[in-house]
């Protein structure tokens, strides 16, 4: 069923109406001749960032294969957490060929993964810009992910509207949209937000049905492009280069709008499903006719 992946729209230097109206149809875009006239696309070179990082130490995630955890970034998960300088942390990081080495040659994976900015780097924020086809009051979290050639996370989607920037380095990226959840087995790591495929080399004989999932996109982020994700879009992302570097941005908002009452529709739903398992077979019946009712009102 798979068709031939696509890749999403592009926009050039977009202004405020036409991002919006992108972002309120829920589809991706490539943005270009933004992120060129921004500092950190000059200024980021290995040497800028070791003098202004230098004797400060950083907590990194070090994979044998190159796959990191959902939760890694969180420190909720023990893998391979190793607390190294910003010096060390290069100079392993270019260890490594550009080359296509096998693992066992190339060794295991750094990446300094979802690093929130204002916390981990504060030194490299005056060098970073702010797309102005966005409100910046919305902006909720900024991270910076440095890393090397093959990290990648399971695929995901996010609850806000997203841009990646991609400041180093090239990443493939894997875009399934959000109507094909039901053939991607959410729940990996006990969240739902994380996917138990994995689409570079999917187990079909324990996940049958993703070999029904429809509408992938599938393309090269450049340097100094920008990814625009909407919400609840699955992403699988991999670094193609060395001393890697992105940097994301996740807004309050949700296709364009203020995110906070999907975020409590969807709790609300969450809540009334999972009490909905105490309820006798009656309440239950009526419960489900009210959903589907809600469900048909546009
Ligand atoms: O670039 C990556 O490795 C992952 C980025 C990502 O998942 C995100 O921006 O939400």
């Amino acid at each position: 069923m798979e068709m031939t992946p696509t890749k999403p729209r592009e926009l050039h230097d977009p202004g405020r109406d036409e991002f919006l109206a992108c972002a309120r149809e829920g589809s991706p875009a490539l943005i270009h001749g933004v992120v060129s006239a921004w500092p950190c696309s000059r200024l980021w070179s290995d040497a800028y960032l070791r003098d202004r990082l230098h004797g400060r130490k950083f907590l990194v995630n070090e994979s044998p294969d190159g796959l990191f955890g959902i939760q890694s970034s969180r420190m909720l998960d023990s893998q391979g957490l190793c607390h190294i300088s910003f010096d060390e942390f290069l100079d392993r990081v270019h260890t490594c060929g550009d080359g296509d080495e096998p693992p066992a040659e190339r060794g295991p994976v750094f990446y300094m993964q979802q690093k929130p900015a204002a916390e981990t780097f504060p030194e490299l924020l005056p060098d970073v810009g702010h797309a102005s086809f966005v409100d910046l009051a919305t902006l909720s979290q900024l991270n910076i992910w440095i890393g090397q050639r093959g990290s990648r996370i399971p695929m995901h989607y996010d609850s806000f509207d997203n841009l990646l920037v991609q400041v180093r380095g090239r990443k493939s990226v894997r875009l399934y949209p959000p109507s094909q959840t039901p053939y991607l087995y959410p729940g990996l790591d006990g969240v739902d937000f994380a996917s138990h495929v994995d689409p570079e080399q999917p187990d079909l004989q324990r996940y049958p049905l993703f070999a029904r999932a429809a509408g992938a996109m599938d393309f090269t982020l450049e340097t100094g492009e920008m990814l625009y994700l909407p919400p609840f879009w699955w992403h699988s992302i991999r670094a193609l280069s060395n001393a890697n570097i992105s940097i994301n941005y996740w807004y309050d908002t949700a296709f364009g709008l203020p995110r906070q009452p999907l975020q409590q529709a969807r709790d609300l739903l969450r809540l009334t499903l999972s009490q909905s398992k105490a309820l006798p077979p009656v309440q239950l019946d009526v419960m489900r006719a009210m959903l589907r009712q809600a469900a048909d009102f546009t």
